[in-house]
């Protein structure tokens, strides 16, 4: 079935247009963990599930997405799966391994790069995992080419063979922009769906080399696709060379504007790098600037070991641009014309405020909790992980000690227990400890490792905007047990004002237990009923329209 959008244009964010993007391609499936700036990938699909027919459920995981999608992908159909930048490194198993496997509908990953850490524990570059993986990856600059190439990395995947990955960066994911639609295209499953062909699939090592060879020999048909791309241009004018890739090519159209058709330049959509553009380049200029978001990936290969013989590469790695951080046009500016003085920037009177728990957060009352309990212990060891409960660091709580990545607290706080150390309290929340906290507790449950866990059961993922938590309630308890905690040493606490004391007498009693204890503070996040009661009328206004 086709249907005729084409005169449609769409107020979309850079995520929606993504989604957009995908459900127009004839997608099957949509997985996704949340995680900023990406989460409204999967929220639009969501949202347009049942209208396309779309299986959209969130995962518990990113490697449990990633494993989603390439089943889906296995079974003939198109499949999409969508995190944020560090997500991949918890999916980074399944990932490095379908790159040998392949596919076999279109698997598309889209993952969203967050420079400047806006809201992320680190700022790593996304085509460092398409390099590593050997695999092409698509860069868009803008709502529309987000659109575009989602559409076109499905129709690649199945090309190829391969997953296709889409790099997006939080300033296209979170700006709008108008977009046009393409024709809505249904995808049949594909003729060869379920393929038993082990010698693919099975990745014995045997089996493994030779699709490593495969993924070898594909690599240049790779490149040169990248080379003839449409989304890889190269204007060739004076001796200055500029290399924009992704959103910086719109900081470089801003800050040149009419003096564009001046400056020789290659334009990157696509990755493998186009080898041979990048060669006409570089013998045609003598001084070449690299405007890229993220990481110096196309400046470092650019001058390899030993630099460019007579050539002055300028990006981040010669000092031209800061070493870290977003890009933006003034900082353009400032590297292309370094004298030109920038526009000014209207004052912003505002005093910066940290970010805080909300008034009546749950948290507050936990934090306050366990503060109390330990503070006449000498040197307590508060480990904790990443939610709205990080925030526990600050003043007045000041109750935690470490954040380092989804799920680290369990692992850590046996670790340190470990060491000898004691009072090891540890917290960390439903979703997160869904996420990756199970593993750890079910290895500190059978060494029944003498620290305190305690899980944060908020009803929600509330961080990332309150999406559903997959594990709280009777639920979260039945698996703390399942997993081998002792009855005895498992309790459940609601973190309020008027139970401070009691709670404080049992973090107490637990700490002094020395073996494993798991406490679960269950009380929702402030702002879960006005989410089901938003969500609860959006669902009888479709019904009305529906009926
Ligand atoms: C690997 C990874 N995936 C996703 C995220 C984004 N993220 C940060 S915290 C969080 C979940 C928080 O939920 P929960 O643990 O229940 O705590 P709450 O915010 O509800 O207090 C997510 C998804 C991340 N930082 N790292
Ligand atoms: S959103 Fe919910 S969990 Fe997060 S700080 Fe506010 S009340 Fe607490």
């Amino acid at each position: 079935m086709t249907q005729d959008c084409t005169m449609q244009a769409d107020l979309f964010l850079g995520d929606e247009a993504v989604a957009q993007g995908a459900i127009d391609a004839g997608l099957v499936g949509a997985f996704a963990y949340p995680g900023t700036p990406s989460t409204e990938i999967f929220e639009h699909i969501e949202r347009h599930a049942a209208e396309y027919g779309i299986a959209a459920r969130w995962s518990a995981n990113e490697k449990v997405a990633y494993e989603e999608a390439l089943g889906m992908s296995y079974a003939g159909r198109r499949a999409l799966v969508s995190m944020k930048h560090v997500g991949l490194n918890v999916a980074a198993d399944p990932f490095m391994s379908s790159a040998l496997t392949g596919v076999n509908g279109g698997l598309v990953l889209v993952v969203a790069d967050d420079p400047g850490m806006h809201s992320s524990q680190n700022e790593q570059d996304t085509r460092f995992y398409g390099d590593f993986a050997k695999l092409p990856v698509f860069e868009p600059a803008t709502q529309q080419e987000a659109y575009d190439l989602t559409r076109e990395a499905f129709d690649y995947s199945e090309k190829i063979g391969l997953p296709v990955i889409v790099r997006i960066v939080t300033r296209l994911a979170h700006s709008r922009a108008d977009v046009r639609r393409g024709d809505f295209v249904e995808q049949r499953p594909r003729p060869d769906a379920v393929p038993h062909d082990t010698d693919r699939w099975v990745l014995v090592p045997s089996h493994a080399r030779k699709r490593y060879a495969h993924l070898l020999e594909v690599q240049e048909d790779i490149v040169e696709d990248a080379s003839r791309s449409p989304h890889n241009r190269l204007r060739l004018v004076g001796p200055r060379g500029i290399i924009a890739a992704g959103v910086a090519r719109n900081y470089v159209r801003e800050v040149l504007g009419d003096e564009l058709g001046e400056h020789s330049l290659l334009e990157i959509g696509m990755y493998p790098l186009p080898v041979g553009l990048i060669r006409e380049l570089v013998d045609h200029t003598d001084e070449i600037y690299v405007f890229e978001d993220g990481y110096p990936f196309i400046e470092r290969q650019l001058k390899g070991l030993l630099g460019l013989k007579g050539k002055a590469v300028r990006g981040r790695l010669d000092g031209a641009l800061p070493p870290a951080g977003e890009l933006n046009p003034d900082i353009v500016t400032h590297a292309l014309y370094p004298g030109r003085p920038l526009p000014a920037v209207p004052r912003d009177d505002l005093n910066a405020r940290p970010p805080q728990l909300c008034r009546g957060c749950p948290h507050g009352d936990s934090f306050r909790a366990i503060v109390e309990a330990t503070a006449d212990a000498p040197a307590p060891l508060l480990l904790s992980d990443i939610g709205c409960y990080s925030l526990g660091v600050m003043a007045p709580y000041r109750a935690i000690h470490t954040v380092v990545d989804m799920g680290a607290s369990i692992g850590m706080a046996s670790g340190a227990a470990q060491s000898g150390a004691h009072p090891v309290v540890c917290t960390i929340g439903d979703s997160t400890f869904a996420h990756s906290g199970l593993p750890a507790l079910l290895a500190a449950a059978y060494y029944d490792h003498p620290m305190t866990v305690v899980i944060l059961d908020n009803s929600a993922v509330a961080m990332t905007g309150i999406q559903d938590s997959l594990l709280g309630g009777d639920r979260l308890i039945q698996a703390v047990l399942g997993l081998g905690v002792s009855p005895e040493h498992c309790h459940v606490i609601e973190p309020h004002p008027k139970h401070h004391v009691e709670n404080v007498a049992l973090f107490r009693r637990e700490i002094e237990h020395r073996g494993l204890s798991v406490i679960i503070a269950r009380r929702p996040c402030i702002h879960v009923n006005a989410k089901l009661k938003k969500r609860a009328a959006a669902e009888a206004a479709i019904e009305e329209a529906t009926r």
